[in-house]
């Protein structure tokens, strides 16, 4: 009997003992679990907003917003805050529940904390759940971010510690680890997944889940996200990844993240309905909706739509998220 509950005691060989099974076993543990802590089977939705867009002092080699890169994406200024409450309120119709604003920031400056508190505040006034995703947080920011009422801190991984310099030389691993830190020690909510599809090994794929099993609690989001590759950047000519390994990687977070929003991120775009399909019935229970990311293309409503009555799995309300999973799962046995 294999009892699955949240563990931060993973070891790397057995999170690829699970990536590694036929693709049955490993789909079928996944949905073992899936069912037992979403019994309600529904998919969340976040919208997401480039807030501050283009002109980043980073170099991640996949980024169309990254300075150093060519890519067309021009630098823009903070957005207004009637644009972001405007383009909340259109979110909400769209049946999304949680609002999620990005800027292309190496870091948050004091200077800007203001302005994006009062976003976050106003968003959260048109009944959506915020999140934001800024680049780096310096000590007492994520307090003054969670007292304007947000939610959840958006800061990617992205891929394995010992691959991520390939991807970005600017910043460290542990610098992305200490911001998720400051995040959590804040109360707010993470959300932080990884970028398949970079170059990287299914050894790298299994390093980032072992590395976010290690955060402790789980991130209550984890976002999945097939490279969208950008032309003019180091990765604009990537070999796309397999919808099926992108389906491997989703249903391990499954299992390994019982209790975890698993979002089936961005790449939505350049995948068919059957290849979705296939990621949701790995484990993903949250999309993002709306016909953009941040500055590339996301299908749009009615796709969306089509997608979640062919597969028969509802959007979740609100009432749900708000109780949260079930409790434990079990695997061949009786619960616990
Ligand atoms: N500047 C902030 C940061 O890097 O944390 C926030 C914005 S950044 C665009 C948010 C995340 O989007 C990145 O960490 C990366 O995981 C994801 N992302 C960016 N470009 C992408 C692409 N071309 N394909 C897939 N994911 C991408
Ligand atoms: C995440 O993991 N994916 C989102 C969100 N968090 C911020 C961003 C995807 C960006 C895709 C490329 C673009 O639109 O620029
Ligand atoms: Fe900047 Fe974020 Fe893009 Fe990196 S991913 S270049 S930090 S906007």
């Amino acid at each position: 009997m294999t009892i699955i509950t949240p563990r931060h005691d993973w070891t790397r060989e057995e999170i690829a003992a699970l990536y590694d099974q036929p693709l049955d076993a490993l789909l079928g543990q996944a949905l073992t679990v899936k069912r037992e802590n979403w019994p309600d089977g529904t998919v969340q939705k976040s919208q997401l907003l480039s807030i501050k867009t283009g002109g980043c002092a980073e170099d991640c080699g996949y980024c169309s917003q990254s300075a150093h890169f060519e890519t067309g994406v021009a630098a823009e200024k903070l957005l207004p805050l009637e644009d972001v409450v405007a383009a909340a309120r259109r979110a909400k119709e769209n049946g999304a529940d949680r609002f999620c604003m990005g800027a292309a920031w190496r870091s948050l400056k004091d200077r800007d904390l203001p302005k994006v508190a009062a976003m976050i505040t106003a968003v959260k006034a048109e009944g959506l759940e915020t999140c934001v995703t800024l680049g780096m947080l310096e000590e007492g920011q994520a307090e003054a971010l969670k007292s304007a009422g947000l939610d959840y801190y958006n800061h990617n991984l992205d891929t394995s510690r010992e691959y991520y310099g390939s991807v970005i030389t600017t910043r460290t691993y542990e610098d992305r680890l200490e911001t998720l830190q400051r995040a959590r020690q804040a109360g707010v909510k993470l959300c932080t997944g990884g970028i398949l599809g970079m170059g990287e090994g299914r050894a790298d794929r299994v390093g980032l889940i072992h590395e976010l099993s290690q955060l402790s609690p789980h991130p209550e989001s984890v976002p999945i996200n097939m490279l969208v590759p950008i032309e003019g950047t180091p990765l604009g000519s990537s070999a796309p990844i397999s919808v099926i390994e992108m389906a491997r990687a989703i249903a391990v977070c499954r299992i390994v993240f019982p209790k975890s929003w698993v979002r089936l991120s961005a790449g939505r775009e350049g995948m068919t309905e059957e290849g979705q399909a296939l990621c949701l019935l790995a484990g993903a229970n949250s999309i993002f909706v709306g016909d953009r990311l941040l500055t590339t293309d996301n299908p749009g409503i009615d796709k969306d739509e089509a997608l979640l009555s062919a597969t028969g799995l509802a959007a979740a309300g609100h009432a749900e998220m708000e109780n949260g999973p079930r409790r434990t799962t079990l695997i061949g046995g009786d619960s616990a």
